[in-house]
C-alpha cells in the first residue's frame, strides 16, 4: 500500500487539553481487542506495551523499575497491529509527549503532546515488519562503526589508571578471553574536564593507546555533556568566549552541577556550537583515540541555582543503596526544576530547554559524530546515552544503568527489539549489569544474548563486584561463550552492514519474520537476529532449559566452545537443555550463516573471507569490506 501521510484528523479524535496552561493536544484511538502495540524504543516493558503508560522525557535515573515512565532517550515511535489494524505512528516533538496504551483511557491510545510544535507520521503497511521499514527508510541508514566495535568490550566505573587498565587487559589475555577495547570512565580525566587527561594516572596517553593498539586493545575514553566552570581550560574559556553555552532567563551563562561541579552546557542545537564541540574532539583523536561515549547528556544535573543543593555523599549513596534512592521524590540527577530556567538559541530565537528538553543528548551525538567524521580519515565508534529518533545516524546507543538481574537480562532482549524498530540498531546493554553484585550464572547468561548484540560491552559501577569474565574463578566457562562472539563475527558484520544500507533492522521480534502466526506474535522472550538466525536465550535464574517456539522447521545450532552441533528441528515447541557453557541457537529454514573457522583473540586477527557455512544448503551473500573505511 505504501501510503505515508499525515495523520488523518477523521480517525483520530485531536484534542485539545489544558489550552490555558500548556497548549497541549492530544489524540485518542479505539483500540481492537486483539492489537498489540510495538516500539517506543527505550522504555521499560515487553514487547506488547499495551496496557501501560510511558512518558517520553529524557531522564537520568538508575533504578529501572519496571513500571518507570522515562528512561534517557525518547523514541517515539510505535505500531498498532491487529486484525484491522495495521499502522505505526511518529510523533516528532522535541518536548514532552506521553503515550497511554489502553491505560488512562481503556481500550483506547491515547497520546499527549505537549507542545505546539509536532508533526504527526502515519504509515500503514500490511504489517508491523513492513510499518517499520518504511519509517527505518523516512529516517535513514545507521552511522556504520569500524570492525572492532563489533568485538567485546571490557568497562567499569572505577578503573583509574594505567595500572588498572593494564591488569584488565592481561586478566583477559592470561585467561585467553578475547577482547577488542576497554573504555575510560570519567577518572581518565583531570578533574572531570572534558577532553583533558589526568597526567599522573596516564602521563603519556598518546604512547599507551599506541601501545593498546599495537596488542589489539583500543580504549574509548567517556565524553560527558557539562564543561567545567574553570577559566584556563580551553573548552570553558572558547565556550564563554565564542557565546556557545546556554544562558538562564537572567542573560547569564546557565550553571548546574554534574561531576566536576558547576558546569556550563553547550547549546548544542546551534550548527556553530556542534562544529565547535565536536571538533574539540580533537583533544582526544591525537592522542589515538577512535571509540568514544557520550554520557549525561539528558542532561543529568545533580543540583542548580535554583534547586536544593545535594552533597556528593548524598548522591553516592543514592548510587549504592536503591533502597535509599527509591524512596526520594525524582531522581537524584534529574533537577527538572533547572530546565525552566536554561535557555537555546534556535532559529535566533530564545528556547527555554525544557520545551526542547528530549532532543538536547541526540543534538550532542549530532555533534560528536560529525566532529569525528571531520577528525579521523577512519570510521568511529560513539555511543550516547541520551538519544532521540534520528540519532542513530551518527551514533548507537547503550541503555544506561541497568543492574545485575534476570529481569533487566530479559529487558535488554526486549529493548533490542524496540531499539531496532527506532533505527538504533547498534545497541546494546551493560552486560553483566551496572549496579548491584553479578554472579556467574547471570553473566554467562548475559553473554549468551549480547553475543547476538552489535554493542557488546561488560560494564560496572563502582563497589559492586568485580565482573570481569576473569572475576569468577576458573574462566572456562566464559571463554567457551565469550568464543561464540567471535566464531558469529562474520555473520553479525555482515547482517548489522546489510540492514543499514537496506535500512533494515537487525534484530526484530519473532512475529516480524512471521506475520500471521497467531502463536509468534505473544513471543516476547526470542528474537530474530538477522536473516538467518532466531535465539532464544536462557533468561531466568537456576534455569538449565527453556521452552522454544519454532514457527517452522529450523535447524538447532549448539555450540560448546569448540564446534557447532547442528540437528533439524521440526516446527513447534521444544524444551532445549543448555548448560551454563554452552550458548543454542537457531538458523531459519532453508537460510545458512557463515561464520569464523577459527576463534580468534580480537578482531584484528580475524579473516572475514575465512569462514565456514553453516545451516542448511544454500548460498549466503556476505558483506565484506575493510570494516575501516568510512561507507556512505
Ligand atoms: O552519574 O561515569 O550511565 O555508565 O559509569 C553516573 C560514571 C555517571 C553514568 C553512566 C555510567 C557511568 C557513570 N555515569
Amino acid at each position: 500500500m505504501n501510503s505515508f501521510a499525515v495523520i488523518n484528523r477523521e480517525d483520530i479524535t485531536y484534542e485539545r487539553t489544558d489550552p490555558d496552561k500548556t497548549q497541549s493536544r492530544g489524540f485518542t484511538w479505539d483500540l481492537d481487542e486483539d492489537d498489540v502495540i510495538y516500539g517506543l524504543g527505550e522504555t521499560m516493558g515487553g514487547m506488547d506495551k499495551r496496557g501501560r503508560t510511558f512518558v517520553s522525557y529524557n531522564t537520568d535515573d538508575s533504578h529501572h523499575r519496571p513500571d518507570m515512565p522515562s528512561m534517557y532517550g525518547s523514541h517515539n515511535f510505535f505500531i498498532v497491529e491487529g486484525k484491522s489494524s495495521h499502522f505505526g505512528i511518529f510523533v516528532d516533538s522535541p518536548a514532552r509527549v506521553t503515550f497511554s496504551f489502553d491505560d488512562i483511557k481503556k481500550g483506547q491510545v491515547y497520546v499527549l503532546v505537549e507542545s505546539p510544535d509536532v508533526a504527526i507520521y502515519t504509515i500503514v503497511e500490511d504489517n508491523a515488519y513492513q510499518i517499520t521499514r518504511t519509517f527505518l527508510k523516512m529516517i535513514g541508514p545507521s552511522f556504520a562503526p569500524p570492525l572492532w566495535a563489533f568485538g567485546f568490550g571490557q568497562s567499569r566505573w572505577g578503573y583509574k589508571n594505567k595500572r588498572d587498565i593494564n591488569r584488565v587487559i592481561r586478566g583477559y589475555k592470561n585467561a585467553n578471553l578475547p577482547l577488542d577495547y576497554v573504555c575510560l570512565d570519567i577518572d581518565y580525566m583531570d578533574r572531570y574536564i572534558d577532553f583533558t587527561v589526568n597526567k599522573k594516572r596516564f602521563p603519556d596517553m598518546a604512547s599507551f593507546v599506541e601501545e593498546k593498539k599495537n596488542e589489539g586493545i583500543h580504549l574509548v575514553p567517556i565524553v560527558d555533556a557539562g564543561v567545567k566552570v574553570e577559566p584556563g581550560d580551553q573548552t570553558y574559556d572558547e565556550g564563554v568566549r565564542y557565546n556557545y553555552f546556554c544562558r538562564n532567563e537572567k542573560g547569564k551563562f546557565f550553571k548546574a552541577a554534574v561531576w566536576p561541579g558547576m558546569t556550563h552546557f553547550p547549546d548544542f542545537f546551534r550548527e556553530n556550537v556542534r562544529r565547535w564541540f565536536g571538533g574539540r574532539y580533537k583533544a582526544l583523536t591525537d592522542l589515538g583515540f577512535e571509540g568514544f561515549w557520550n554520557d549525561m547528556n539528558e542532561p543529568a544535573i545533580f543540583y542548580g541555582e535554583n534547586s536544593k543543593q545535594q552533597s556528593f555523599l548524598d548522591m553516592v549513596l543514592d548510587f549504592f543503596l536503591p533502597s535509599r534512592g527509591e524512596k526520594k521524590e525524582g531522581a537524584k540527577s534529574n533537577a527538572y526544576e533547572e530546565y525552566e530556567h536554561f535557555y537555546h538559541v534556535i532559529g535566533g530565537i530564545e528556547v527555554c530547554h525544557h520545551d526542547v528538553h528530549n532532543l538536547y543528548g541526540a543534538q550532542m551525538m549530532k555533534a560528536s559524530g560529525e566532529g569525528l567524521k571531520q577528525l579521523l580519515d577512519k570510521r568511529y565508534l560513539l555511543f550516547s546515552r541520551s538519544s532521540y529518533i534520528g540519532a542513530h545516524r551518527y551514533g548507537g546507543i547503550w541503555t544506561g544503568d541497568n543492574s545485575s538481574t534476570f529481569f533487566m537480562l530479559r529487558q535488554n532482549l526486549i529493548h533490542m527489539a524496540s531499539l531496532n524498530m527506532c533505527g538504533f540498531i547498534y545497541s546494546g546493554a551493560d552486560t553483566g549489569g551496572f549496579g548491584g553484585n553479578c554472579t556467574k550464572e547471570l553473566l554467562l547468561r548475559w553473554l549468551a544474548l549480547s553475543d547476538f548484540t552489535p554493542l557488546m560491552r561488560d560494564h560496572s559501577a563502582i563497589a559492586t563486584r568485580k565482573q570481569e569474565c576473569y572475576a569468577f574463578g576458573d574462566p572456562e566457562d566464559f571463554r567457551k561463550v565469550l568464543s561464540l562472539r567471535y566464531r558469529l563475527i562474520p555473520y553479525i558484520y555482515s547482517e548489522f552492514m546489510k540492514a543499514r544500507a537496506n535500512c533494515d533492522m537487525y534484530m526484530m521480534p519473532l512475529s516480524f519474520g512471521y506475520p500471521g502466526d497467531e502463536k509468534a506474535r505473544r513471543i516476547e522472550d526470542q528474537l530474530l537476529v538477522g536473516e538467518g538466525v532466531m535465539i532464544a536465550p536462557i533468561m531466568k535464574e537456576g534455569a538449565l532449559s527453556r521452552k522454544v517456539y519454532l514457527p517452522e522447521e529450523m535447524m538447532e545450532v549448539r555450540y560448546n566452545g569448540n564446534g557447532f552441533r547442528q540437528e533439524v528441528c521440526p516446527a513447534g515447541e521444544r524444551v532445549v537443555k543448555v548448560p551454563l557453557h554452552e550458548v543454542v541457537f537457531y538458523i531459519r529454514k532453508n537460510k545458512a550463516i557463515v561464520v569464523s573457522n577459527k576463534g580468534v583473540q580480537n578482531t584484528g586477527q580475524l579473516n572475514l573471507y575465512d569462514v565456514v557455512k553453516l545451516g542448511y544448503d544454500v548460498p549466503y551473500d556476505q558483506y565484506l569490506d575493510d570494516g575501516i573505511t568510512p561507507v556512505a
